[in-house]
């Protein structure tokens, strides 16, 4: 197990898997619970998404001290009976680690506040405002933040702004400052040297600033300076620094860097074995799919994309990451995104069919798979109204929408409705049982009324399951080093609908052949029609290998040779 490219890592948000105690939040306990289905799944690493003590402005987040457990979630007797559990079970622990920031309430924050000769000051971004004509106090640039509205925020106590580049209570952290590299790294060492496995790395790509923090874009509007915060050459360069004073003094540490937009050679200069930097990354093309260059809320392209777009974007990213020598983290959705079959499959009468298929793309490509509670039954996104609403994100954006691009309320509630992280986080559902068996208390967020048909009790007892689906699937993958380590090799790839791809280790071969689309669709094989193929896990039929293959809508199929 101990090769990073051979886990199978299930992320929890834990806020909404399972309440323990119903005051309708998940907790620890709910976790601890559950860990007999993690384990039947055939999951060995668990990703806790932040259980840290927060003000939830950000639920989790914005983290108010990294050596306390979120009080809503238990104690750290209850964490460490979490670590000592799952690992008898041969799971490990990934935990989020969220170093570009600290919430306001962190101590020190607190301290910097207090005065600009506070030590403190410079573990943060803070920068004296402009005075336009009329002698009025504005930002000291035109920074956006990612979540819609200035990235600065007044300093009650004098003429300076900070950097906040998420809500307005997520501070940004000075990297440049030692210091703060050095309580960063010591809360890795906590954590690791009470046995967690390794860490998430929340936006581990925007740790550093371009010097003099210059305008965005032209200038003038506010706008989202990429150019001045994703993967600079000293972001590499801390993160080396981290590997180096930290990581490398550990056996068999896992970490997965999480960022925004990054190039192939990005990525490839972040997780090649011999930078020293981090084992792999996520990156986020396909999940931006059919939104405009301003992001998830960009509707401006209307989110429409082709079966064809999605196949060139994996091709570009499986084949470039290879020959780069680097290494991806594969998931189809996570805490931040929509529900996957309402995402990229089909949500109505097609959706087991989708799911299935969706599941067979993520666990067959080359990368490591990354599952999502809830993804494993199918799970939906959520009619969602305003008073549904709980993320900071989908609240000030709805705002956003309307103030500065002007659109109509209608048009701006459908924006938000169809990429609202809330979809990811409606409770996970277990029965169907009040509140999804989710909790017996009053639940923080709606539950998708779906539970009535759509839960973990009811997938058990079916046959022919998604459930079953992605336990077979996992089983394959662990025992297939091809599917694992193995060369990705595309095929057919003019075919608009049907994505085709061989996995290849010395004499192992797979291959995976999946229709994108809700229509019929048609495989070419002729290419790979000397291999002698059977058919090893199907969404449909498991009907023989033919070089020409009529594929119904979304169907997915595994073969060997
Ligand atoms: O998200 C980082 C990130 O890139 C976000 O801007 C992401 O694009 C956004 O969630 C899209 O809606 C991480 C965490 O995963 C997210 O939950 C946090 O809110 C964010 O960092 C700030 O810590
Ligand atoms: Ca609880």
């Amino acid at each position: 197990m101990g090769n990073f490219k051979h886990r199978i890592v299930y992320q929890i948000w834990p806020r909404s898997f399972k309440d323990s105690n119903g005051d309708g939040i998940g907790d620890l306990q709910g976790i601890i619970g559950k860990l007999d289905y993690i384990k039947s799944l055939g999951a060995d690493t668990l990703w806790l998404s932040p259980i840290y003590a927060t003000g939830n402005k950000d639920y989790g987040y914005d983290i108010d001290d990294y050596y306390k457990i979120n009080p809503e979630f238990g104690s750290m007797e209850d964490f460490d009976e979490l670590l000592h559990k799952s690992k008898n079970m041969g799971i490990d622990i990934v935990m989020d680690l969220v170093a570009n920031h600290t919430s306001d309430q962190h101590f020190w924050f607190q301290e910097a506040l207090k005065s600009k000769d506070s030590p403190y000051r410079n573990y943060y971004i803070f920068k004296q405002g402009k005075r336009n004509k009329r002698g009025e106090l504005l930002p000291p640039n035109n920074w956006l933040s990612a979540f819609g509205g200035s990235a600065w925020q007044k300093d009650p106590n004098s003429d300076e702004f900070y950097l906040t580049l998420f809500t307005p209570n997520q501070c940004d952290l000075n990297w440049e400052n030692e210091k703060v590299r050095k309580g960063i790294y010591e809360i890795m060492r906590f954590w690791l040297d009470k046995g967690i496995l390794g860490f998430r790395m929340d936006v581990i790509n925007t740790i550093a600033k371009k010097e003099g923090l210059p305008p965005a874009g032209k200038g003038k509007k506010l706008d989202f300076p990429f150019e001045h915060i994703v993967s600079l050459p000293k972001s590499h360069e801390y993160v080396k620094e981290m590997h180096e004073k930290v990581l490398s003094h550990y056996e068999d540490v896992f970490t997965v860097g999480e960022g925004m937009v990054t190039s192939l050679e990005d990525l490839n200069a972040y997780t090649r074995p011999e930078e020293k930097k981090l084992q792999m990354m996520f990156q986020f093309d396909v999940h931006l799919i059919g939104c405009g260059p301003l992001g998830k809320f960009d509707f401006r392209k209307g989110y429409r994309w082709t079966p064809k777009e999605l196949k060139d974007l994996i091709i570009h990213w499986q084949t470039g990451v290879e020959k780069g020598g680097g290494w991806l983290g594969n998931f189809l959705s996570n805490h931040d995104q929509p529900r996957q079959v309402s995402r990229f499959g089909h949500d109505g009468a097609f959706r087991r069919k989708s799911a299935k298929s969706l599941a067979l793309l993520n666990f067959t490509l080359r990368g490591t798979p990354f599952l999502y509670q809830g993804e494993e039954i199918g799970m939906t996104n959520c009619h969602l109204d305003e008073e549904d609403w709980r993320d900071f994100e989908a609240i000030n954006d709805y705002r956003v929408l309307q103030e500065m691009m002007h659109l109509p309320k209608p048009l701006a509630r459908k924006v938000i409705q169809k990429m609202t992280r809330d979809h990811a986080r409606t409770p996970m559902q277990w029965s169907e049982e009040k509140n999804a068996g989710f909790t017996t208390g009053t639940p923080w967020i709606k539950v998708n009324p779906n539970y009535s048909y759509i839960n973990v009790d009811k997938e058990i007892k079916r046959e022919n399951s998604i459930l079953a689906f992605y336990k077979k699937l996992i089983e394959i993958r662990k025992n297939a080093e091809a599917l694992n380590i193995g060369s990705f090799i595309p095929v057919d790839t003019e075919n608009k609908k049907v994505l085709s791809y061989l996995r290849q280790e010395g004499e192992e071969t797979y291959l995976t052949v999946i229709n994108l689309s809700g229509s019929l669709a048609e495989a070419n094989l002729m290419d790979v029609s000397a291999y002698n193929f059977k058919p090893v896990l199907c969404t449909y039929d498991a009907l023989p290998f033919m070089p020409s293959m009529k594929l119904q809508p979304y169907e997915g199929r595994l073969y060997k040779v």
